[in-house]
């Protein structure tokens, strides 16, 4: 528990990829960063490593979400930035052949969760006068490919609902921040997408002259969030140098 009154910053998925690195950056711009996930053994490590705080947290559960906002009541520090980083794609079959289960998947965790997490933190967010919730979607929300549909439909309807909220909270104290990354090689992404195949997932960045990494995203939350609170970046696309397009990737090494 913190024992300063550190600002808060909460980031969803935190227990790997772009979660795990915006909260290092985070807490490495002066937060005391919650970090919520699923799996406890590895958010208890990175929480003590940043003298955070861990909250076991499936998005998809109201009673989870809640707990989490009780949590985040709890602290000393005011809460003052909410990450929306949990979400993911699962399964990459054309839209004639797809599992409906994890379309289901992907609505309920990048969709519905990510709104369910953002209506519990907002009153406290609201509270602080000086909120920012970061929206991490994806190029999918501006593009699709074949086999992507479920993702890309997913993402779509996230932007969608980062659009609306910005709109909804003309008036009030916290800006919506939407980043949308293109190629970023995380060690999960792809592992999850193919249910566990890595040689699957290998195959993804195979050849890729340099994808961005999670750190890269990471630095443009940290940005994003340390400008002055009058600056809302709205959107911010981000590609590595090698992905020109959605399908336009230069391969290198
Ligand atoms: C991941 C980007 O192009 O694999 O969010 O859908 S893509």
């Amino acid at each position: 528990m913190a024992d300063t009154k550190r600002p808060v910053a909460v980031v969803t998925g935190a227990s790997s990829g772009i979660g795990a690195a915006s909260a290092r950056q985070l807490a490495a711009a002066g937060y005391h960063v919650v970090a919520a996930a699923r799996r406890a053994d590895r958010l208890s490590a990175l929480a003590a490593d940043l003298d955070g705080t861990a909250v076991t947290c499936d998005i998809t559960d109201a009673e989870q979400v809640a707990s989490l906002a009780d949590t985040v009541a709890g602290l000393p520090g005011e809460l003052r930035v909410l990450v929306n980083n949990a979400g993911g794609a699962y399964g990459l079959e054309p839209v004639e052949s797809a599992d409906l289960a994890d379309w289901d998947t992907m609505w309920r965790v990048n969709v519905i969760g990510t709104q369910r997490v953002t209506a519990a933190l907002l009153p406290q967010l609201v509270a602080s006068h000086r909120g920012t919730i970061v929206m991490i979607t994806s190029t999918a929300a501006y593009g699709v490919y074949e086999g992507g549909a479920g993702y890309t439909a997913a993402k779509h309807a996230e932007q969608a609902v980062a659009e609306t909220l910005r709109l909804e909270l003309a008036g009030r104290p916290v800006r919506v921040v939407e980043i949308a990354p293109g190629m970023v090689a995380t060690e999960e992404f792809s592992l999850t997408r193919f249910h566990g195949d890595a040689d699957r997932a290998a195959k993804v960045y195979e050849g890729v002259a340099e994808p961005l990494t999670a750190d890269d995203v990471a630095e443009c939350v940290r940005w994003s969030v340390e400008l002055p609170q009058h600056v809302n970046i709205d959107r911010l696309v981000v590609r590595p140098l090698a992905q020109a397009g959605q399908h336009k990737v230069v391969k290198g090494k």
